[in-house]
């Protein structure tokens, strides 16, 4: 589907004004080639275009949108706050009753500090991995992606990886210099890092189950490891979980794996698809943050109220409807589709999915790490990706990113995604 002529009208507008026409970079459709639509509405598991052409949408907002877009519930839970008032500046109950949650519902979290996105949340947990072990080196891996946060722009995923430049222009490499980047799942790299560096390592940072290079899985053991060798050398564990909290499991992937990080961050589904992140750990390291202690971190609308109201509102009727193991039911679903249809056109990619997050790799190679993902056919991608778009299903629009469903996607929706999967798997 060619871009509408409202969306290129207004691509051109945006263009003058706009760095790249877009607020985020991965929007601007350069790993699929072609322009962006622009988006009149939003609801359940479709969005329509200012040309009035409607799509079943897997993007979900890179992920926030987990009920479908709109949920009744959250919209109301945004209309009742915001009638009270937006923003205050000053404490406010849902920020208690948001804190609760949190640390109800992911135990490893016994204090929580309230942001404005995801990359606040792992710029500050960065902050206070260093301030609490006096320590500088992070440990981050290729591919992951935590966020436009200085220190951790180097091999980066998502849209840093999209557009090839995995290690951002303006980080100064005083900065870079204090950040190492490791293969993912290589024990070795990792383990002579650590018995060369160990005690100069304030943290790992690393997504557990990495979705920003497509949906990279650990091998088994590997988080256990990375749990370990930090413990050894008294180093903290970061699990970033702004993608998978709350989407994969009510715990996230700590919970799946039963491995206890020291620290996490969340965003995303939290907010309801308002600004909203997180991060939050141990209280012992919770406690050095101003105002009791020496490391310093603020924002105005941390905690703003209609925020808060609307990720309250998402998660619990999140909850309410079972949600994790409905989700689970549809990507079943999704996933033997995909695999018959693969089957059927023998094509060999390499089908990943973990709950309701998923990534088709279009190469023959099992992707174990970032250097496997990139050996996918990016021409074949773009087809496959185009070819779904004239048929009104949009998936992301980039191979190094993951695929999400939401519980507003019915079993016709993804029958009907299978079929035009299936006809561009054909096509290619
Ligand atoms: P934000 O600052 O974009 O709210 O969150 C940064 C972030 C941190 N950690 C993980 C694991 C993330 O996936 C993200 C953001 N994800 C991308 C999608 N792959 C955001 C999309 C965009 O940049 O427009």
């Amino acid at each position: 589907m060619s871009q509408g002529p409202l969306s290129a009208k207004l691509f051109a507008a945006a263009k003058q004004i706009i760095p790249g026409g877009v607020n985020s970079p991965v929007r601007a459709f350069r790993n699929v080639g072609g322009e962006p639509f622009f988006v009149r509405r939003a609801k359940g598991c479709r969005i329509w275009d200012v040309d009035d052409r409607e799509m079943i949408d897997y993007v979900g907002t890179w992920g926030p949108a987990i009920l479908g877009h709109a949920p009744v519930p959250v919209i109301e839970a945004i209309h009742n706050a915001a009638k009270e008032g937006v923003s205050f500046g000053i404490p406010n109950p849902y920020e208690v009753e948001m804190a609760r949650l949190i640390c109800e519902w992911v135990p490893s979290i016994q204090k929580v500090r309230m942001v404005n996105s995801g990359t606040e949340a792992t710029m500050s947990a960065i902050r206070l991995a260093r301030g609490f072990t006096k320590r500088d080196r992070i440990v981050k891996f290729e591919g992951c992606y935590h966020g436009h946060v200085d220190s951790l722009l180097v091999a980066a995923g998502s849209g840093a990886l999209t557009h090839g430049r995995p290690d951002s222009a303006g980080v100064p490499s005083a900065f870079a210099d204090l950040t190492t980047i490791l293969p993912l799942n290589d024990v070795e790299a990792l383990e002579s890092l650590f018995a060369a560096q160990g005690g100069g390592i304030a943290a790992i940072i690393v997504e557990p189950y990495p979705a920003n290079a497509g949906l990279i899985l650990p091998k088994p053991g590997f988080l256990q490891k990375l749990r370990d060798i930090t413990a050894k050398h008294g180093a903290l564990l970061i699990f970033d979980e702004v993608m998978t909290g709350f989407r994969l499991a009510k715990g996230g992937v700590q919970e799946i794996e039963k491995i206890t990080p020291d620290l996490t961050c969340l965003g995303k589904v939290i907010g309801g698809g308002l600004p909203v992140g997180a991060f939050g750990g141990r209280a012992d390291i919770m406690d050095i943050l101003a105002p009791d202690g020496p490391v310093y971190q603020a924002g105005t609308l941390s905690g703003n109220p209609v925020a808060m109201a609307a990720g309250l509102a998402q998660l619990r009727e999140l909850q309410k409807q079972n949600g994790f193991a409905r989700l689970e039911e549809l990507g079943q679903m999704m996933e033997t589709s995909v695999l018959d249809a693969l089957k059927a056109t023998g094509r060999d990619y390499q089908w990943y999915r973990r709950g309701s997050m998923f990534c088709l790799f279009f190469t023959g190679k099992p992707v174990h790490n970032l250097a496997d993902a990139k050996s996918a056919d990016l021409a074949a991608f773009r087809k496959f990706f185009h070819h779904c778009l004239d048929n009104g299903v949009y998936f992301a629009p980039s191979q190094f990113e993951t695929g999400f469903i939401s519980m507003a996607h019915a079993k016709e929706d993804i029958a009907r995604t299978a079929e035009v999967a299936a006809a561009a798997l054909r096509a290619l």
